[in-house]
């Protein structure tokens, strides 16, 4: 194929030799891109392309989904199951029939002896709704563990929870197609060029047609504070703050609508007694932004016809994660930016299916936003699953990270990790590596089996990984998408749903409860369970949602039956008065005092560290760091210092620096960058035994989302480089 300047060196595509496109969704972040791959004349998939007729993205992909076919092949794929006595111990190559019986012999084994809790079952937000959907029966009605979580709780809890305390439920109420009536837009903590690359093309193309102000709330001087209008650099951790003086200002200038929060809202007088406290001058103090700007942004954001608010980590990951949300909600509901076109407060989802975890895992409670609480929803699932509502516990039980605080003092014995790593994605890496070497029994089911957990593992179930399996994913803007197999996995390898109903068979000697084999059949069960509810799928089918490249919810058999086509409805949610989801319909406006509750820089560490990723890089690099395209660009740690702070320490760029804060050290190589200011540093926490060997493992007290964002270290030069080169080589395996 031949582009542009044909006369003088022109630019070749290679030819893949590609015979067939099959359809799927990228299988990385939460834009849920329509991506094709192209498989050769051997079934090989060999490139990547964008789907052009997709309303996410348009035929884009950013460099991640481009190379997305790769990591079929990668190296370090398990290819067969693997068992162990200890963890000291060799692998030794096994059957299905046996990893799985021991599995079940070595729960049984561990519930009789220490209880039904002492068993920890760790998920994901990166399988296939399905598979979450079976995982939770399989979880909830068999084996019987309240210490059931993923590692959403790192990600999207603060988010949850914030659209709980505010609105009675979670779900997104707001879609991508915002971006094109928006008035304002402020962006909270939240790099979405790097991170959302696609998602990020809609907002620009939107704003490029409307020019509507892009106020970017962060740190760090980020790519999308680079394109921002007005740029926050604001006190890592003072978020609420900020949003109290700006509600302040809204208060004080008769800003707010009226009508809006008369129809829609309670708990205005107590909000009011709180933003009282913070007019901009003392929050300025606290927050880092200087009074006028804190009133101009406010000005700008209530005056605007329509305006939106997004956020990703930078908020969620803070012990004020939860009220962060809140605080951004109450901004919307104040002003009146609830459920209209360009009016919201959407929450920029992680992983590629955190959004179907949610909804459908039973990690929270029972599936489709049902809660353990509810006796009339215990007693709902457990007549679909032919399971005793008594066997349901009647509380939810720990998240993510309290389990591994609790398996660290010796409470939990068996442990089942499910697509997370959390050797390398929890805080405080020292006290997961106790956690990990104290249990009795450990199964790590992993598409690759070179992964840092799996050396604390007995036994191993090599998983296959997307777009091997058959499911649907829901992305940001609730939308419904479906990945289809358009390859197998390698050797003897399953897909996730496979390994579970394999599990799930052993568990079920007597056959009571329903597994269904296929991932259709499965979405027609969910489907059901969910007829009348909020998050109603009950009018779709995988064949529409290949066809219509995604539906958003709810969507429900009635609208299906009337012959409405999607999108009917699923693009916004609350948009009549009075429809939230407390029992009055009206929303929560929550008082949000501020109290320092996480750590910051002193004497003796007197540097902010904060976190965060890097384009080219997914999380733990099990995928991207075996794809060349992606880890050229990173392939060694490395952390982001102030060009005049290392002049004055004498560092020179490209030197390696050892990190030190309370929990451990770090050696990494500088990158002088004036991204960060004099008193931060920013490291990618992508390295496996280097960002989170240093952070704290303090949580938010309504979601326990780790304080990710917010820690303090002191920055080391070392005088001997060579050593040093080593040293961070060595601090990479393990
Ligand atoms: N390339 C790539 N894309 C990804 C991922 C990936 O690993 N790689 N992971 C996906 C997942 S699971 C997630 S959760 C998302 C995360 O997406 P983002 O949240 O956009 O990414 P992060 O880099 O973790 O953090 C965002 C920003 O928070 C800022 N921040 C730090 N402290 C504060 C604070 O106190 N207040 C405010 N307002 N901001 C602060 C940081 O400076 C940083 O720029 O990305 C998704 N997309
Ligand atoms: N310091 C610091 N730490 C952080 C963050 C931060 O910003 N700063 N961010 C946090 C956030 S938001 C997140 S989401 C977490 C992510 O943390 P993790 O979930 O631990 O990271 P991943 O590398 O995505 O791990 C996914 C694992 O699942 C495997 N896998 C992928 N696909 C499949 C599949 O289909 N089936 C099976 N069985 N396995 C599969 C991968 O090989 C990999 O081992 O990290 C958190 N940790
Ligand atoms: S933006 Fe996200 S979903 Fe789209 S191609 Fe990139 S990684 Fe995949
Ligand atoms: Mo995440």
């Amino acid at each position: 194929m031949l582009f542009g300047r044909t006369q003088k060196n022109p630019i070749t595509l290679a030819d893949k030799g590609v015979v067939a496109w099959k359809y799927a969704t990228c299988g990385y972040c939460s834009t849920g891109c329509s991506i094709e791959v192209g498989l050769n004349a051997q079934g090989k998939p060999v490139a990547s392309r964008g789907v052009a007729d997709a309303d996410v993205n348009r035929g884009k992909l950013c460099l991640k989904g481009l190379a997305e076919h790769e990591i079929f092949a990668a190296s370090g794929r398990g290819t067969k199951p693997l068992m162990r006595g200890h963890w000291h111990e060799d692998w030794q190559a096994t059957d299905w029939d046996a990893a799985t019986l021991k599995v079940r012999d070595e729960f049984r084994r561990i519930q009789a002896q220490y209880g039904r809790d002492s068993v920890a079952v760790i998920s994901t937000g990166q399988l296939l709704t399905e598979e979450f959907y079976t995982l939770g029966k399989l979880t909830r009605g068999l084996i019987g563990t309240n210490n059931y979580d993923g590692n959403t709780t790192l990600c999207m809890a603060s988010a949850v929870s914030g659209y709980k305390r505010s609105f009675g439920s979670d779900g997104p109420p707001g879609s991508y197609e915002d971006f094109s009536h928006t008035d304002c837009l402020i962006a909270w903590g939240s790099n979405l060029p790097e991170q959302h690359p696609i998602i990020y093309y809609r907002l620009k193309d939107a704003q490029e047609q409307r020019k509507f102000p892009l106020i970017v709330v962060d740190p760090r001087v980020t790519m999308l504070a680079q394109m921002a209008d007005i740029h926050l650099p604001l006190t890592p951790g003072t978020d609420v703050v900020l949003q109290n003086a700006m509600m302040h200002v809204i208060f004080k200038e008769g800003l707010e609508d009226k009508r809006y929060i008369e129809a829609n809202c309670n708990g205005l007088e107590a909000l009011k007694a709180e933003v009282a406290q913070w007019d901009p001058a003392k929050a300025a103090k606290v927050c880092g932004i200087d009074e006028e700007t804190i009133r101009v942004v406010a000005r700008l954001f209530a005056k605007a016809p329509a305006a939106m608010q997004i956020w990703t980590m930078g908020i969620n990951q803070s012990t004020h994660g939860s009220d962060g949300v809140v605080g951004i909600n109450n901004l919307a509901l104040i002003t009146g930016n609830m459920g209209k076109p360009g009016g919201t407060s959407l929450s920029i989802t992680g992983q590629c299916n955190a959004m179907g975890t949610r909804e459908w895992s039973s990690c929270s409670g029972l599936p489709n936003y049902r809660y353990l609480e509810d006796a009339q929803h215990r007693k709902e699932i457990g007549e679909a699953w032919n399971v005793d509502p008594e066997f349901f516990p009647k509380k939810v039980g720990l998240k993510q990270t309290d389990i591994f605080k609790v398996m660290e003092t010796g409470q939990i014995k068996g442990l089942w990790i499910v697509a997370t790593n959390p050797m390398s994605s929890l805080p405080n890496t020292a006290s997961v590596r106790r956690a990990m070497q104290q249990l009795e029994f450990c199964v790590v089911q992993d598409c690759y089996e070179d992964t840092e957990c799996n050396q604390y593992a007995h036994v191993y179930l090599p998983a296959g990984t997307w777009a091997e399996k058959d499911g649907v994913m829901t992305n940001t803007e609730r939308r419904i998408n479906r990945v289809t197999p358009l390859a197998v996995p390698p050797g003897q390898a399953k897909p996730d749903l496979w390994i579970f109903n394999k599990i799930a068979e052993k568990f079920n000697e007597d056959g009571r409860v329903n597994f269904p084999e296929k991932a259709s059949d499965i979405f027609l069960e969910m489907a059901r369970l969910s007829q009348g509810r909020f998050c109603d799928i009950s009018g779709m089918t995988h064949e529409l949602l290949e066809q219509r490249r995604g539906v958003q919810w709810p969507y429900t058999a009635e609208q299906a039956a009337r012959g409405e086509l999607p999108p009917v409805g699923g693009k916004r949610l609350y948009t009549q008065d009075a429809t939230f989801r407390f029992p009055d319909g009206k929303a929560k406006l929550i008082a949000l005092p501020f109290v320092v509750n996480y750590e910051v820089p002193d004497e003796q560490y007197p540097f902010w560290l904060n976190t965060g990723r890097l384009v080219e890089h997914w999380h733990t690099r099990t995928k991207t760091g075996k794809v060349g395209n992606n880890n050229k660009f990173s392939p060694i740690p490395f952390v982001e210092l102030n060009p005049d702070t290392a002049a004055e320490m004498g560092i020179r760029r490209g030197e390696y620096v050892r990190l030190v804060s309370r929990r451990s050290d770090a050696v990494v190589m500088a990158q002088l960058t004036q991204r960060v200011r004099r008193n931060m540093v920013f490291l990618p926490f992508h390295f496996h035994d280097c960002a989170n060997r240093l952070t704290i493992a303090l949580l938010d007290p309504y979601s326990r989302q780790p304080a990710f964002k917010q820690g303090a270290v002191r920055v080391e030069k070392i005088a001997d480089q060579h050593e040093a080169a080593i040293l961070s080589k060595e601090m990479r395996k393990f």
